[in-house]
Parts: C-alpha cells; sequence; structure tokens
C-alpha cells in the first residue's frame, strides 16, 4: 500500500480549486490539537469511494472502475485557522479482504460510509459496515459520516435524500449527498468528518475531565453543537 502525499500548495498548479480546501468554518475546539486524523472510507464496490477520494484529494474525477483498487492518501485541509492533516484509507470491498479491514478499523478515528443513491442494495450495506465497525471496535459514539454518492444521476435515483436523512438520524451518523462527478459537496464530506472526529475527543475530554459541565447551564449538547455545527 503506497502513501500518496498530496498538499494544497500541491494542488496549485489548478487554479480553479486553488482555495477550495480551505473552509472557512472552525471546529471550535481548544483542547490540545492533535492535528492529524485517520479516516477510513468505506463502502459497497462501485459507489465510487475511489472517486470521492481521488476527487478530495486530486481534484479529479476517475471515469474507470477498478475494485481492486485500495489505497492511503494523505492531505492537509485548512478547517477555520487550524490546518489537519487528513490519513485517508481507500478500502475496496473484497470479502477476502475482512482480516486486514478490520486492521484498518482498528487504525481508524473517523469513517464514511458510502452508498450510492442510484443502488438500493449498497445503501442497505450500510448497515453490514456501521456493523462491523462497531463489533471491531467494540465501543459507543464511533464518528461516523454517512454519504450518498451519484448525487448527479437524478434520473437513476433508488434512494430519497429523505431515507437516507432517517438511516443517518436513527443511527446517530452525519449525513449528506455528494457526487464525486460534479464535486457537490465533496470538501464538505471531509470538513465534516474531521468534525465528527473533534466532537467525539471533545466529549470523552469533558466526560473525563468534568462531570459537573453535564450538570451546569451549559449542557453538553449545547456545548457539542458549538463545538462543529452539523451542516
Ligand atoms: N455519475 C457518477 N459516477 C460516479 C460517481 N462516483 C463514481 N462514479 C463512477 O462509478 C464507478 C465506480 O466508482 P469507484 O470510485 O471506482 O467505486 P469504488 O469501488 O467504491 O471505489 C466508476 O466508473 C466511477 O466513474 C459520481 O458521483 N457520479
Ligand atoms: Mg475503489
Amino acid at each position: 500500500m503506497s502513501i500518496k502525499i498530496s498538499s494544497n500548495k500541491n494542488n496549485n498548479n489548478n487554479n480553479k480549486n486553488k482555495n477550495k480546501n480551505i473552509i472557512k468554518k472552525n471546529c471550535n475546539n481548544n483542547n490540545n490539537f492533535n492535528n492529524v486524523v485517520r479516516l477510513c472510507v468505506m463502502g459497497d464496490g462501485g459507489v465510487g469511494k475511489t472517486a470521492v477520494t481521488t476527487q478530495f484529494v486530486s481534484n479529479h474525477f476517475v471515469h474507470y472502475y477498478d475494485p481492486t483498487i485500495e489505497d492511503s492518501y494523505r492531505k492537509q485541509i485548512s478547517v477555520g485557522d487550524k490546518s489537519y492533516i487528513l490519513d485517508i484509507l481507500d478500502t475496496a470491498g473484497q470479502d477476502e479482504l475482512t482480516a486486514m479491514r478490520d486492521q484498518w478499523i482498528r487504525s481508524c478515528e473517523g469513517f464514511v460510509l458510502v452508498y450510492s443513491i442510484t443502488s438500493r442494495s449498497s445503501f442497505d450495506q450500510v448497515l453490514h459496515f456501521r456493523e462491523q465497525i462497531y463489533r471491531v471496535l467494540d465501543r459507543d459514539d464511533i464518528p461516523i459520516m454517512m454519504i450518498g454518492n451519484k448525487s448527479d444521476l437524478i434520473n437513476e435515483r433508488q434512494v430519497s435524500y429523505q431515507e437516507g436523512k432517517e438511516l443517518s438520524q436513527n443511527l446517530g451518523m452525519s449525513y449528506m449527498e455528494v457526487s464525486a462527478k460534479s464535486r457537490s459537496n465533496i470538501d464538505e464530506v471531509f470538513y465534516e468528518a474531521i468534525c465528527c472526529v473533534k466532537r467525539k475527543e471533545e466529549l470523552y475530554r469533558i466526560k473525563s475531565k468534568d462531570v459537573k459541565i453535564l450538570k451546569s447551564k451549559n449542557p453538553l449538547k449545547n456545548k457539542l453543537n458549538q463545538i462543529c455545527k452539523v451542516m
């Protein structure tokens, strides 16, 4: 597995996308600053995991489909006045890789679960991947972002926005529809994923440091909403 290193600087040859990865919002996270975030991109074969990741990291759309591609990417992203290094694991879905996938899951702090809005079965598979993550990590409150890709293919839609939203709300995941092809919401996915991770870190910090805050005027829910607003 190779590491592809990309940065805002490296992408400056593409003027159109020059500042796209500098997102103005801020996670407002004031705890000890750890700027490396490891994310794992999972989902059924063909849903666009590689296309989403490549569009984010390299600003181009991959037309061909190679189900065996799995790779690790690194990219720097600025969120407000903070700079993060994202390590992104783009996984492949073959069954024989299950043991390896368990290892990936253990090594990651946040997850992006992808389905295609044109494939009902890929939507159903989200539950399977989520269960796998919970089984391997065996803890609550795992930062997971669910995304419905291929939103440009409106005539082939099999899963409605509402269904996606309801499932994500029921399972406590952040949610967005995106298109790797048109680059719609691609930066926002990774921004929100970073925020999910930082929100959970803050939650653990608050819980372990000062339990009183739970009973104070400023309830935990409000506190977390201040850390990063869901888009
Ligand atoms: N129209 C459209 N096609 C997409 C989109 N994302 C991926 N694809 C196509 O779907 C196929 C599978 O994408 P890929 O990223 O390889 O899927 P993966 O197996 O999940 O990594 C490729 O032919 C892509 O060009 C999208 O947002 N819109
Ligand atoms: Mg792939």
